[in-house]
Formats: structure tokens, C-alpha cells, sequence
């Protein structure tokens, strides 16, 4: 579909290769004529679908799936005085209906909490009602002023999974908070994508949000992605909305809402922290194609190849596994290289010899070569795609590693802004946040960072010297 010409960039040069590999791997094509938005290849989507059926599955444990619309009502929109704050300068608006003008101009949503509150006033009347914990995957519109790219800044988000939820009080809301934050961190575990989670500053939390805690990836240039956001809201919008409950005493009491929401951002995390100077590498869970088959025929015994391989590709589908069967007339070369560009897990070859010796050989994606026994061959290559997603964790875990250090003056922390991230203490205070932001031109996206492994901060504030916490300074997406 796409074709193909020169050679993708090295990785090191991170933003041509992501360019690049999006339409080389025919994840997403870029042409569209409209600024940010985007279409996806079939094959981009068979991945988008594998990412999206897991975290559908995750959610469905503990959510409900719903569906809102999309145009919201100048009123509704308009009513929470800090969500317009942060939305108006974002928002796409219908005004007109052929050449009618509309009486009430309608929102295309930058997201659902002034769709879905509205009606949760109505749905939610006693306690026996809540906790309510809803979610849908829909597109988002956001006029985003900001460079866009593709899978990072769009400005129709099309896989846009928010989650609204509903509680009797500010601290089971809180619980909801935990409890969505280690759903993310699951997401991002069965992805290999190593995270950071943190809270982000006063500044620049959600608009209408007590809080917001960000699950933060670092891409290979070092700059970091946020690939997901919870927000305890507090009761701004039920007061705004009237979300209100009757209490055990029969009293009526204001509800506390969260908020979290995941995008295709997950899905350019997945693509650039794994892939490689040959293209997309993928968790075998996540790739369209698990194992390709690739007869490697030679002379008299071409036709023998091709049944044998055909045998092969029957016995992998059978066993549920996705695989191809590649029998295009081209080299061999040719075919490793298109199915390594496109993230295939595995590769098997199967050539005269290895007839012969009952055998087959087989190939990762990162590289790990083995031989299968033929009568062997679903346990194997289950066995050998097993190992694939263990190691792909430990590679990104490292890189993640080297990028994030621990800064206890100035000088290292300029140093280590400019290779990743820097962890600093800091006080709370905004003057020694700007003084932070100022000597390394970066910013700060977070504290009271949830480190597991990397120790070693100092707990007096880098500025000022008073008491501070984990708190993490680097450049963002
Ligand atoms: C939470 C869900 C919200 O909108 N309302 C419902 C809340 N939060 S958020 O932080 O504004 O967005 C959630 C996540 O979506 C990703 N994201 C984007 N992805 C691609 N293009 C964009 N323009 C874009 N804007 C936000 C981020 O990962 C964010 O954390």
C-alpha cells in the first residue's frame, strides 16, 4: 500500500524515523487533507484494535460500557466556569444546519464531562445508585494550536477511552483515583511500556480537577509523553451539574466524580519505545501478524516447500496464532525485510534441508533465532513469542532507567535535562518551580513521583532548601 523507497532513518534520529516508520509500517498515512487529523492503514488499526480489545477487557472488569454523543449544547458546555477556562480557546462549534443557523450553537466534544454530567444529574438519585463507573472509547475534537503529529497531537483524537465515575464521597473518589491509576500501570505493563506516575503541578492540572495524577512515558529522544491522566474532581461538577444523592438518613448530598482518560498517545508509545533501525517491533500479544511463514524454495523441490509451508501456516491458525504464510514471488531478503518493517513477532523458514530434518527455523523480531521441531511447532513458537514480551520489558525498563536521574545540584540537573529527566526535590512553591524552569529550559511535570526503583533523591528543595519531594523536571511532548 505504501510503497517503499531509501531506507528508514536510524532510530537515534528519532523524529524522521517516527515520520518515517508511520508510512513505511503502514500505521498511519499523514495525507488527509486537514491539519492534524489523520487516517489509519488497516494495518495501524489491526494494532489500535489488539491495544483497544485489552483495554476494553480491563475496563469491563470493574466499568460499563456507554455511548454519548458528540455535539454538546452551548449551555451545557459553558456551565463549569474553570473546564471553559481551560477548553474555550480548544473547542470546535456547529453552527449551522445546512443554511439554518442553529438557535443553540453545539460543541463538538474536546471530551464528555459536559455531555455526561447532565445526565448522571438525572440517573444518579440515592446512594444505592453509586459508586457509578462508566466509560466509552469515541473520537474528541481539539483545536490544538501546539505542533500536531500524528498519534500525539491530534486534533480529532480518535480513540479517545474516558472513564466517569460517580462516589458518595471525596474519599472514595480518592480510592477511584488508585484504582484507575493500577488499571493504567496493568495497560502499560501488558504493553512493556515502563511509566512514571506523578502529580501534576497546580498549574497545570485538569480544568475543573481537585487533582491530577499523569502517567508519563520517556521517548528515545528523551523528551516525555503523557499517555494518560486521572483527575479526582472533587464535587466542582456535580455542584454545577446537581449530581446529588440521597444519603442513608435520607438527606440529599452533593457526589464525587473522577475523571481518566487514555488516547492513541498509547499507541505512539508503543511504536517508539520498542521499535528499531529495521522498524516496528511489538509485543506479540499486540501484533496483527504473530508469524509469517516463509518458504525458502529451492529448485525441483519448490512445490514440497510450498506444501509443507502451507501445512505449517494451517497448523498456527488452527492453534488460534496469527500468522501468514508469505509465498510472494520475491527473495527471501525481500520478505524478511518487509515483515520486520511491519512488526511481525516471528518469522519461520522452511527450506529443502529443513524437510529433511523435520525441522524449522525460526527468527524473533528482536533477534532470537532457534530451531523448532515440526512436530513441536505450536509449543515452540508459543514458547519462543512467550520470552519475546519478557525481554522487550526488561529493554524498555532500562532505557526508561538511563534516561531518569536524580539531581542534587544545579549542574546536575542541567545535565540531566538534557539527556532525559531530571529528579529533583522541590518545596510546592511556583517561584522555585519557575527558578527550576528557567536554568534547564524544561519544565515541571510532576511531583511526588511513584519511583519503585530509583532512589537516591535528596529531600531538601534544589532552590530554596526546605522540605521537598520527588519531583520530577524534564521537556514534554
Ligand atoms: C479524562 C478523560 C481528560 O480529557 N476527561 C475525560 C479527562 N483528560 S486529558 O488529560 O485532557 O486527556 C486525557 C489523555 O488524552 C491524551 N490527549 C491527547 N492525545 C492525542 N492528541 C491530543 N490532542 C490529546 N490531548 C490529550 C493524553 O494522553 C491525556 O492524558
Amino acid at each position: 500500500m505504501a510503497e517503499e523507497e531509501g531506507a528508514l532513518p536510524p532510530k537515534s534520529d528519532f523524529s524522521a524515523w517516527y515520520n518515517d516508520l508511520l508510512w513505511r509500517a503502514e500505521i498511519m498515512d499523514v495525507r488527509y487533507p486537514v491539519k492534524g487529523l489523520y487516517v489509519w492503514y488497516p494495518h495501524g488499526f489491526a494494532i489500535r484494535r489488539h491495544v483497544y480489545g485489552l483495554l476494553r477487557e480491563m475496563m469491563d472488569r470493574s466499568h460499563q460500557e456507554t455511548l454519548f454523543p458528540l455535539l454538546i449544547p452551548e449551555h451545557e458546555f459553558m456551565k463549569e466556569a474553570e473546564h471553559i477556562k481551560g477548553f474555550e480557546d480548544e473547542v470546535y462549534w456547529v453552527t449551522h444546519g445546512g443554511k439554518d443557523q442553529l438557535d443553540v450553537p453545539l460543541a463538538l466534544r474536546p471530551t464528555s464531562e459536559t455531555a455526561i454530567y447532565p445526565m448522571y444529574a438525572l440517573w444518579v438519585r440515592s446512594h444505592a445508585d453509586l459508586p457509578l463507573r462508566l466509560y466509552q472509547i469515541v473520537n474528541t475534537f481539539r483545536y490544538e494550536t501546539k505542533h500536531t503529529r500524528p498519534l500525539i497531537r491530534l486534533r480529532e483524537i480518535t480513540s479517545f477511552k474516558e472513564a466517569h465515575t460517580v462516589h458518595s464521597t471525596w474519599n472514595d473518589a480518592q480510592e477511584q483515583v488508585e484504582a484507575a491509576i493500577a488499571i493504567y500501570q496493568e495497560f502499560y505493563d501488558r504493553l512493556c511500556i515502563p511509566v512514571i506516575v506523578s502529580k501534576r503541578p497546580e498549574w497545570d492540572k485538569f480544568p475543573g480537577a481537585d487533582y491530577t495524577i499523569a502517567i508519563d512515558t520517556v521517548m528515545p529522544d528523551g523528551k516525555t509523553l503523557q499517555i494518560g491522566t486521572v483527575h479526582h474532581l472533587g464535587d466542582h461538577f456535580s455542584r454545577t451539574f446537581s449530581i446529588m444523592y440521597e444519603d442513608a438518613l435520607g438527606a440529599q448530598q452533593y457526589a464525587h466524580q473522577t475523571c481518566y482518560g487514555i488516547s492513541e498517545r498509547s499507541i505512539a508509545a508503543l511504536i517508539s519505545v520498542h521499535g528499531d533501525d529495521r522498524g516496528l517491533v511489538l509485543p506479540p500479544e499486540f501484533s496483527p501478524v504473530q508469524v509469517v511463514v516463509i518458504p525458502i524454495p529451492i529448485g525441483k523441490r519448490k512445490d514440497e516447500v510450498l506444501l509443507a509451508a502451507s501445512r505449517l501456516l494451517e497448523t498456527l491458525q488452527k492453534a488460534g496464532i496469527r500468522a501468514r504464510l508469505d509465498d510472494r514471488d520475491l527473495r527471501p531478503g525481500a520478505k524478511y525485510y518487509y515483515w520486520e518493517m511491519r512488526g511481525a513477532a516471528l518469522r519461520i523458514e522452511i527450506g529443502p534441508r529443513d524437510i529433511d530434518a523435520g525441522m524449522v527455523v525460526s527468527v524473533t523480531r528482536t533477534g532470537q533465532r532457534s530451531q523448532i521441531p515440526v512436530d513441536q511447532l505450536v509449543s515452540g513458537v508459543t514458547d519462543v513469542l512467550g520470552g519475546e514480551a519478557a525481554r522487550m520489558k526488561v529493554r524498555a525498563g532500562e532505557m526508561l532507567r538511563s534516561r531518569i536521574r536524580p539531581a542534587g545540584t544545579t549542574d546536575e540537573l542541567v545535565a540531566a535535562v538534557g539527556e532525559g529527566v531530571a529528579v529533583v526535590s522541590w518545596c510546592g512553591e511556583k517561584n522555585c518551580a519557575d527558578s527550576l524552569e528557567e536554568v534547564t529550559g524544561g519544565s515541571v511535570l510532576g511531583t511526588e513521583a511513584r519511583l519503585g526503583d530509583i532512589g537516591g533523591i535528596p529531600t531538601a528543595c534544589l532552590i530554596c532548601g526546605s522540605n521537598g519531594k520527588a519531583t520530577l523536571v524534564g521537556r514534554a511532548y
